[in-house]
């Protein structure tokens, strides 16, 4: 029987070096014989990313709930494939998800238990790794962009609403140290969740357990 793969969620505010550590993940993953792929949130490729990129780049505006289901239906659309993969054995590396839809809106003061709702019945991640990063620090990585939500004060109430959705899944990385550092502590969280996780358990579908 084949085992299902991991589906493993990394979180963090701005700048916390999601994708960079995504990327290397992915590649220590596969090069340790761990057949792994690395999917981002939001898919700017879809109809409903379009709308997203759009959104975030501040070329469209949209009411704060109509963009928040957008975010949801753009992972929904993606849960068919991604059971698929992780049934056949694939392992994820998911570059933000459901919390961070969660985090963002509930950070602009909509209402947390409502912002959930879109996306229950979402796959529930094995692990989710939170990169966590001083607003300072994030502030001395090039400052932030042009991008809607790139500003300091709401990054603050993101990392805030973040800490609300924090469950024993969760493992925090202090992402200040040298990505060196960073992609050690990262490795040493994977290696234990491969050793304590039970692949042959099905996957979930209670993301706010
Ligand atoms: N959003 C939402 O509202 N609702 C949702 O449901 C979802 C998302 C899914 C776009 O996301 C926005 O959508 C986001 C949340 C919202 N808005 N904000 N803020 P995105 O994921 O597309 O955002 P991004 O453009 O990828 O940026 P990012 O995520 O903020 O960055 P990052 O991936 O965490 O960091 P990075 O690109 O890997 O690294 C940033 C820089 O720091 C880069 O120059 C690195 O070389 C450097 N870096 C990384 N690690 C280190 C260390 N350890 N030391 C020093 N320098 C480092
Ligand atoms: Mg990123």
């Amino acid at each position: 029987m084949t085992q299902r793969g991991l589906f493993i969620v990394v979180e963090g505010c701005d700048r916390s070096g999601k994708s960079t550590h995504c990327a290397k993940l992915v590649e220590k993953l596969n090069s340790n014989g761990i057949d792994a792929e690395l999917i981002k949130f939001p898919d700017r490729t879809t109809q409903t990313g379009k709308m997203i990129d759009s959104y975030l780049q501040q070329k469209s505006d949209l009411d704060d709930h109509a963009i928040h289901l957008l975010f949801s239906a753009n992972r929904w659309e993606a849960m068919k494939i991604l059971f698929e993969k992780l049934k056949n054995g694939k392992t994820l590396v998911v570059d933000r998800y459901a919390f961070s839809g969660v985090a963002f809106s509930s950070a602009k003061g909509l209402d947390l238990e409502w912002c959930k709702n879109p996306d229950i019945g979402l796959l529930t991640p094995d692990l989710v790794l939170f990169l966590d990063l001083d607003i300072n620090e994030a502030e001395k990585r090039g400052g932030f962009g042009e991008e809607r939500y790139e500003k300091r004060e709401l990054q603050i109430k993101v990392r805030e609403e973040f800490m609300k959705l924090k469950d024993e899944s969760w493992k925090l990385i202090n992402a200040g140290q040298s990505k060196e550092k960073v992609e050690q502590d990262i490795w040493a969280v994977i290696e234990e969740a491969r050793n304590s996780l039970d692949t042959t358990k099905s996957l979930q579908y209670n993301l706010w357990k």
